[in-house]
């Protein structure tokens, strides 16, 4: 089918496919560096382990060590995503000068020039987050820890992120989320949950306590079920960031990311329950897989209903911050990076091509009959060629071209890693 004859059928379901491809256009979406070089970064020892209770697994060849190599791979990233593409960096992304290094409690704006030369260089906006995690001042407890000078630390490092965000924000002119998220834990059953949990809740009070403009820095509380070896006790949990969020809604925001919650629970059914109450919200989409949090994005059915929940809340004018969050070492590292993201960005548009007043009118009159017979004929509807008309708008390849550009750099550069 071409995309006159798809936007017609469209059009006598009652959405204007002209319209959504539009409104997606110019949607952020934060794209994590991380994906990169399996959350190695710059700032430490790149054979240390990762820890914090995360673990990117597998070694595909081609991983980038070093700033210029990873930002060579983001510039062919983005020549493959479609869409309004914003930069996620941890704050162990730092660039240091030859000979220069600094420890991540006096990490400085200037260490991140590097990338806002980058991000202008590709009309990016910046997202930032602290890095509490793979570093030996990890106790292995970081705001939690009950060890004062641990504490200070990351403190500091937490204040200093902040003080990046804004140089981020101002800089780039788009605001800058700067999500806290620790894995502070504990392996096996803890004899006090209570104290790690103020001490963290005062720590986030102090780093919030550095001054910034909360219309162009937005703090962020993501919570967690458990990692790897922290399975008994997560000190920033559920609730804990929750209530966090909802007590301090004048300087920060929740961030809920799907691969950290019980295997039935479903985020795409908490973001209409957080925006009845929270004005904003963040997501890392990611796809849990029994143990693991971090698999790259599918265009699956929780996925699709992430976005139709964005959508249909109103969360694409602002009230919803998108990032992804997934680090694969087992495929090429591009492919999982582009294929996440253009994911994302396919459920987004699939979620804009819902009539969703129409079924929304069909649930308040009682009519679940219709409703569940239309839902399903939704499903059939030609999606593929308006994705494809959607990629052509924006120059970028399609799923096959796609593939190609990126065996392309493989054999070109990624081999040549050696
Ligand atoms: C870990 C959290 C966290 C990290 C990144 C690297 O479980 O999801 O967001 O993935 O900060
Ligand atoms: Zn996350």
């Amino acid at each position: 089918m071409s995309y006159k004859e798809a936007k017609e059928k469209y059009l006598s379901m009652g959405v204007d496919p002209d319209q959504a491809i539009e409104k997606l256009a110019e949607v952020p979406v934060s794209l994590h560096c991380w994906q990169g070089d399996d959350v190695k970064g710059f700032d430490t020892d790149p054979d240390a382990p990762l820890t914090g209770g995360i673990q990117a697994t597998g070694n595909y060849p081609g991983r980038a060590r070093s700033p210029e190599e990873l930002m060579e791979d983001i510039a062919e990233v983005l020549k493959l995503i479609p869409g309004k593409p914003k930069l996620n960096l941890h704050a162990s992304y730092a660039v240091f000068e030859k000979g220069e290094w600094a420890d991540r409690d006096q990490l400085a704006p200037e260490h991140f020039k590097a990338w806002v030369d980058f991000c202008r260089e590709h009309h990016l906006g910046c997202d930032f987050n602290p890095t509490f995690f793979s570093h030996p001042k990890c106790d292995p407890l970081t705001l939690s820890s009950p060890k004062e000078d641990t504490r200070k630390f990351w403190i500091e490092h937490g204040k200093a992120c902040i003080r990046i965000s804004s140089y981020l924000a101002e800089e780039l002119g788009e605001p800058c989320v700067m999500n806290i998220w620790t894995g502070d834990g504990f392996k096996d059953i803890p004899a006090d949950r209570i104290g790690p949990r103020i001490r963290y809740k005062e720590s986030i009070d102090e780093i919030l306590s550095e001054k910034y403009d909360f219309s162009k820095v937005k703090p962020c509380i993501e919570s967690k079920v458990f990692g790897i070896g922290v399975e008994s006790y997560t000190v920033g949990s559920a609730e804990f960031a929750l209530s966090y969020a909802a007590m301090n809604k004048e300087k920060c925001i929740p961030l809920m990311d799907n691969g950290h919650y019980h295997p039935t629970e479903v985020v795409s059914d908490k973001i209409p329950a957080l925006l009845a109450f929270f004005p904003e919200i963040a997501l890392h989409i990611t796809r849990p897989v029994r143990w693991d949090s971090d698999h790259v994005v599918l265009f699956d059915d929780e996925t699709r209903e992430i976005a139709r929940e964005i959508v249909r809340c109103g969360g694409l004018d602002g009230r919803v911050h998108i990032a992804l969050d997934y680090f694969d070492a087992s495929i090429n590292r591009i492919s999982a990076w582009v294929v996440g993201y253009r994911n994302v960005q396919k459920a987004l548009l699939f979620a804009l091509l819902q009539p969703n007043r129409i079924l929304k009118e069909l649930q308040d009159e009682g009519n679940f009959t219709k409703l569940m017979a239309m839902q399903e004929s939704l499903k059939v509807m030609p999606f593929s060629d308006v994705w494809e008309e959607y990629l052509e708008r924006c120059s970028r390849p399609s799923e096959e071209g796609c593939f190609d550009e990126v065996m392309k750099y493989e054999k070109n550069v990624l081999e040549k890693r050696k």
